[in-house]
């Protein structure tokens, strides 16, 4: 899970499918004799392929031809390392560090299925190897078997988990398990909700009303939303993120099911247009599949390396 294992496990293939999936869209670009006005298409046509949207495009397409005008550059792989840099900028930076000196809520949002339950484990462990205590609320009071899976993995790893056979109102839940959290001390209390649509109005309104229940009662604790999105569903995601993101300002973005994903341009699409951090990214179904994700290795390890 650290930055180390991460680079070690890179070169095994954390970005591997990414990584030939743009080397072999960009290489045949940049190891062209001149830049003209047929790489400029390819270019372009390349970069919309890898699910870098289409305005990001546009204005990168834009800069790096007055670039090379204003430079006269005409060598295409003078402009690899411009793509780079502008790459790298183009993901927001955290602005409150998920592990620092301030308890906090987490609450995790995010469509069914995108990965939540499986995340909250891996957060926990992360979190708890790094020497802090924590709870986990069982606030997906739709489904039971949501309360099992978090149930079994707090068993097989020692979290407390805190859910209610009384109640299905996860606001309820969720007050219960702050005071349960701040009785016992925890740093951190971790929240898994219900999955939902974006357009289903009853379910948005309930997470709203979860949210102003964890304001109104935090307790001490600062609250930290983060929202789950499924990488295998790369840029399309974007309008229900935003819509996510309107109801809860979420502090940050983990991307799951990377490994099942190549083109990864939705990365820096996602997080430049919700201008929200990429913080992690679930490499797998196990529970040290979460890795920290770093905008640099990401863009060193997918543009060509000419
Ligand atoms: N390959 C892969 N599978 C993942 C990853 N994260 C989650 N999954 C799988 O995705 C499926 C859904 O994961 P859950 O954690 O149950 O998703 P959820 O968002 O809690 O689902 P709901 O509560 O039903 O909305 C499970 O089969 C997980 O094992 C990941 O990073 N990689
Ligand atoms: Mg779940």
């Amino acid at each position: 899970m650290e930055t180390e294992n991460f680079l070690k496990k890179d070169k095994s293939g954390v970005y591997s499918k990414t990584r030939t999936f743009w080397r072999k869209n960009f290489n045949n670009i940049f190891s062209r004799s001149k830049i003209d006005e047929s790489f400029w298409e390819d270019l372009e046509e390349s970069l919309i392929s890898s699910d870098i949207n289409v305005s990001i495009t546009m204005e990168l397409i834009d800069y790096l031809r007055d670039y090379s005008l204003v430079e006269s550059i005409n060598d295409p792989k003078m402009i690899i390392s411009l793509i780079r840099q502008k790459f790298v900028s183009l993901f927001k930076s955290p602005t409150i560090p998920l592990i620092d000196a301030d308890k906090k809520i987490i609450l995790i949002i995010g469509v069914n299925g995108s990965g939540k339950t499986t995340t909250i484990a891996k957060l926990s462990k992360y979190i708890t190897s790094r020497g802090f205590t924590l709870s986990i609320a069982a606030a997906d009071t739709f489904r039971a078997a949501a309360k099992e899976q978090i149930m079994e993995w707090g068993e097989k790893f020692g979290y407390d988990v805190f859910s209610s056979s009384k109640s299905s109102d996860p606001s309820a839940v969720v007050y219960d398990a702050i005071n349960s959290a701040k009785s016992k001390g925890s740093d951190y209390l971790l929240i898994d909700t219900a999955g939902r649509l974006h357009t289903s109005n009853n379910l948005m309104e309930e997470i709203s009303k979860l949210y102003r229940t964890i304001q109104k009662y935090s307790n001490g604790y600062k609250i930290f939303p983060i929202l789950i999105m499924d990488g295998t569903v790369g840029q399309n995601g974007i309008t229900q993120a935003q819509k996510f993101n309107s109801i809860i300002p979420c502090n940050a973005v983990i991307m799951t099911k990377m490994d099942g994903s190549s083109k990864g341009g939705a990365l820096i699409s996602i997080s430049n247009e919700l201008d929200l951090p990429v913080i992690f990214i679930g490499v797998g179904e196990s529970i040290d599949e979460l890795i920290e994700f770093k905008p640099e290795i990401f863009v060193d390890n997918i543009l060509p390396n000419i």
